[in-house]
């Protein structure tokens, strides 16, 4: 039997038909939308504003681009195969509805793209992202009414990041209250895309909540002080909290018509793609780590009753545990930049990067060109040490690298030893890159079974109704393998310089940027 995960993602959407016999991915459509859906004006699946704080695209984007990828799927496998359907979507973002929504999404007509019917269903035509940071005000208000930063991190697994949906609601309640009256329904990306495929306004799991800094982390249900402090009459306009375990129901007769999926096809809760990762990469035991390379680069560790962590955050991961995360916004989008400043290709990039010798001979850098998460710095830009030499590719590019994985150890810290991590995401097919963060964080690296953790979570979600308990777990231990050998630490010595170098120059950074949240 086949399960279907979706993966809407920042840049793209990816569907991902995993077999329960082979217990592997099958087939694989990735609609990419600045390129598949150029009409939509997205760079880096985003629209493009004046004001570079604001992180947001369009929700219809993400509709279009599941039916395409539905469509073109289809002419390659059957979808009457498919017994169950799950979303993993990027974290945060918020999308506004109002209050015909649900009667819409119950009454989708087949014969008309979902797109030109949904648009009726918005109160917000755009919906924040999770790299929207222009609710530091929000955010500090907020973190006032609940008593402080780390009164805030308790509560809800988090200090207020202003990238979380309460402070993106807080904001859109603020500076645009008619639409705001106007708006009966808040939900994340995956409740969103949930809410689509089932042609209901669907609940939100735990995983994903944890990312809203609304819900009490520890009583696993929307907590009142946090919604008092973000906005009025919010309780109401919230999905249901259900865990990561839950079942919402069965596709619309949208997709059953449209895309010939059996009428009684499964569609499990959506959950955050972090969380839907951790599965991915067959999470499941306390300690182990994940490093998951795309749009963000993120580090995660699960565990039992974690402590908050001062620049990180606690999710709750599909196996039930904590996960502990720490999300660096540099990520691939930064990687990319660089190739292609210097007009590379990746096969390019790794050579130059070959081209460098370990340290760099010293030189190094911070790579904030965006605002960056950890650490918090509302500025943006690259960061270089003394005398880098800034046309040299060979030290530009290893220099990058090294000073992503330079962030990861001294950040990294916080979330305990680490004895091996488990790497997922576009960046993980880089052996290069692998080495780099094995020999800085002085720990083996394992490459995972698909870089695509979070879909591959997330087809292993789809099949949680449909197999259960012990044939499930069966599926994911088969499902999440090893791709290619561990990569073990090979020269972590090189590091130990550069190391102090690199925590002092961020120091100072920090120190003269002034972040105003911290
Ligand atoms: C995690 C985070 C990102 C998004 C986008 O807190 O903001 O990893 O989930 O992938």
């Amino acid at each position: 039997m086949l399960g279907l995960g979706v993966d809407a993602s920042t840049q793209s959407l990816t569907l991902l038909a995993l077999d329960s016999e082979v217990a592997e991915i099958v087939a694989r459509r990735c609609v990419r939308f600045d390129q598949d859906l150029p009409h939509w004006g997205t760079r880096g699946g985003q629209l493009i504003r004046d004001d570079e704080r604001v992180g947001e695209a369009p929700p219809l984007l993400w509709v279009e681009a599941l039916d395409v990828a539905l469509h073109e799927l289809a002419d390659e496998l059957d979808l009457g195969r498919v017994r169950g359907v799950a979303v993993a979507g990027q974290q945060h973002g918020t999308v506004y509805l109002n209050d015909r929504a649900a009667r819409i999404l119950s009454s989708l007509d087949p014969k008309t793209v979902a797109t030109a019917q949904l648009d009726r269903a918005l109160s917000r035509s755009t919906a924040p992202l999770w790299t929207d940071s222009r609710t530091s005000a929000e955010c500090a208000e907020i973190r006032a009414r609940l008593g402080g930063a780390s009164a805030a991190a308790r509560l809800t697994g988090s200090d207020l990041y202003e990238r979380f949906s309460g402070p993106q609601i807080r904001w859109f309640a603020r500076n645009q209250p008619e639409a705001w009256r106007r708006t009966s329904h808040v939900a994340l990306v995956s409740s969103f895309l949930t809410s689509v495929l089932t042609g209901g306004l669907a609940p939100l799991d735990w995983g994903d909540a944890a990312g809203t800094n609304l819900m009490d982390l520890r009583r696993r249900q929307w907590s009142c002080a946090a919604l008092e402090a973000t906005a009025e009459d919010l309780a109401g306009r919230l999905p249901t909290l259900e865990s990561p375990g839950h079942c919402v129901g069965t596709l619309s007769a949208y997709f059953c018509e449209r895309h010939g999926f059996a009428v009684d096809c499964l569609v499990h809760i959506g959950t955050g793609d972090n969380p839907a990762a951790a599965l991915g990469a067959g999470l499941r035991d306390e300690g182990q780590a994940l490093l998951s390379l795309g749009t963000s680069d993120t580090l995660s560790v699960l565990g039992q009753g974690l402590a908050t962590l001062e620049h990180g955050h606690l999710f709750v991961a599909p196996s039930g545990h904590d996960m502990a995360l720490l999300c660096f916004r540099n990520g691939s989008l930064t990687r990319e930049r660089t190739r292609d400043r210097f007009d590379f290709d990746w096969a390019a990039f790794d050579e130059a990067v070959a081209g460098a010798p370990a340290a760099c001979h010293g030189h190094h850098l911070l790579p904030w060109l965006e605002p960056e998460i950890v650490p918090r710095t509302t500025d943006r830009g690259l960061v270089l040490s003394a005398g880098f030499p800034g046309e040299d590719a060979p030290i530009s590019c290893r220099a990058l690298l090294e000073g992503q994985a330079l962030a990861m150890e001294r950040h990294g810290r916080t979330l305990g030893r680490l004895t091996e991590l488990r790497a997922v995401g576009g960046a993980s097919q880089s052996t290069a890159f692998l080495q780099i963060v094995a020999d800085v964080l002085d720990c083996p690296v394992q490459p995972h079974s698909t870089p695509d953790g979070a879909g591959l979570g997330a087809a292993l979600q789809a099949l949680r109704p449909v197999l259960r308990g012990r044939r499930w777990q069966e599926l994911v231990s088969a499902s999440t393998v090893a791709s290619q050998a561990r990569i073990v630490p090979r020269q972590p010595e090189a590091y130990e310089v550069l190391k102090k170098a690199s925590q002092q120059l961020e120091r100072k950074a920090l120190e003269s940027r002034r972040a105003p949240t911290q």
